[in-house]
């Protein structure tokens, strides 16, 4: 299962994918696409879990998850997505990947995960405005999208856009922000094992107001990096433009990893609130990296996490 890109980036430099998450291998049949149920599922004995990463994550409640949101594209409330996003269409849907591949091209999204194992991954989720989840994602690492397509060694960057559909998107219509809602990742980061692209939630198909059917999930970074509803990923020598970015670089930089000592300009980041709970709803500090450190913090080695906020 080793094996190496055709760039100088190897999964070998990397944290071993297994040793940190609490995961379960679902049957692809888990996608949702062609309306399977989900199988059930296997539990993965990929080895000991070093103590820090065993910490139980109790995930969010999938009535929070769906009714909470940021999707600009369905108005800038946090419950507009759940009431606009119905008008998202889904099928048929494709994704091309084009840019610095050996093999550009554009799938349907059943061609896209075909022979993909989708994986259950419980991730921290932490929004930049400091309020944050735990979602139970269902997915499928963006390294095996990547080494299937074929990286050149030029590609240093990865590009994502955010199908636009003006008559469907209401916040489109009404110019909220630029669209389509664009994202970049280094590659190094797009090739580390915690990136995912997710499918699914709790075992279900994403909801629309979740970026269905497909979207980033780079649990290390402020949300907004986690783009949505996914049309084209591009590979690119040049660091790709990024919505939040280009709107305000003072407040949202392209890095964006979360960073507890790191203010944003008009509020702290050292804590979050906590979305669910009930009653018992409360704030937690937070984690340099989002808890991730251990997974990622050597990818910035030499660089000042501060300038990178
Ligand atoms: N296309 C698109 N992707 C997006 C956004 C958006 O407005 N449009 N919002 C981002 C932000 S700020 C956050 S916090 C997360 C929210 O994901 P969730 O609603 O599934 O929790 O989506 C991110 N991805
Ligand atoms: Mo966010």
């Amino acid at each position: 299962m080793a094996h190496r890109w055709k760039n100088d980036l190897s999964r070998e430099d990397v944290t071993p994918k297994a040793d940190f998450l609490n995961r379960r291998q679902i049957m692809a049949g888990a996608l949702g696409i062609g309306g399977t149920a989900i199988g059930a599922a296997a539990l993965g004995t990929m080895g000991a879990t070093p103590a820090a990463a065993q910490e139980a994550l109790e995930p969010t409640s999938l009535e929070d998850i769906l009714q909470y949101n940021n999707f600009y594209e369905f108005g800038t409330g946090k419950s507009d997505p759940a009431n606009n996003a119905h008008a998202l269409q889904t099928e048929p849907w494709s994704i091309t990947i084009d840019g610095l591949v050996d093999n550009p091209g554009t799938l349907s999204l059943a061609d896209f995960m075909d022979g993909l194992t989708v994986e259950e991954r419980i991730y921290r989720f932490r929004c930049v405005e400091a309020w944050s989840m735990v979602v139970p994602w269902n997915g499928v690492e963006l390294a095996d999208i990547l080494e299937r397509a074929g990286v050149q060694s030029a590609a240093k960057y990865v590009a994502f856009e955010t199908v636009v559909q003006p008559e469907n998107m209401i916040g489109v219509q009404r110019g909220v922000i630029p669209f389509p809602y664009v994202e970049g990742l280094r590659l190094d980061e797009a090739m580390n094992p915690l990136t995912i692209l997710a499918t699914g939630i709790y075992g279900e198909p994403l909801a629309n107001q979740n970026g269905a059917p497909i979207r980033l999930v780079v649990p290390w970074k402020y949300g907004f990096k986690s783009i949505k509803s996914i049309v084209r990923i591009t590979l690119t020598e040049d660091e790709p433009p990024a919505t939040w970015n280009i709107i305000n670089p003072r407040e949202y930089g392209f890095y964006s990893n979360v960073n507890p000592n790191v203010s944003h300009p008009r509020w702290s980041q050292a804590s979050h609130r906590v979305i669910g709970g009930g009653l018992f709803a409360g704030r937690e500090e937070t984690l340099m990296f989002n808890g991730y450190e251990e997974e990622v913090a050597s990818m910035y080695e030499g660089m000042d996490l501060a300038e990178f906020y």
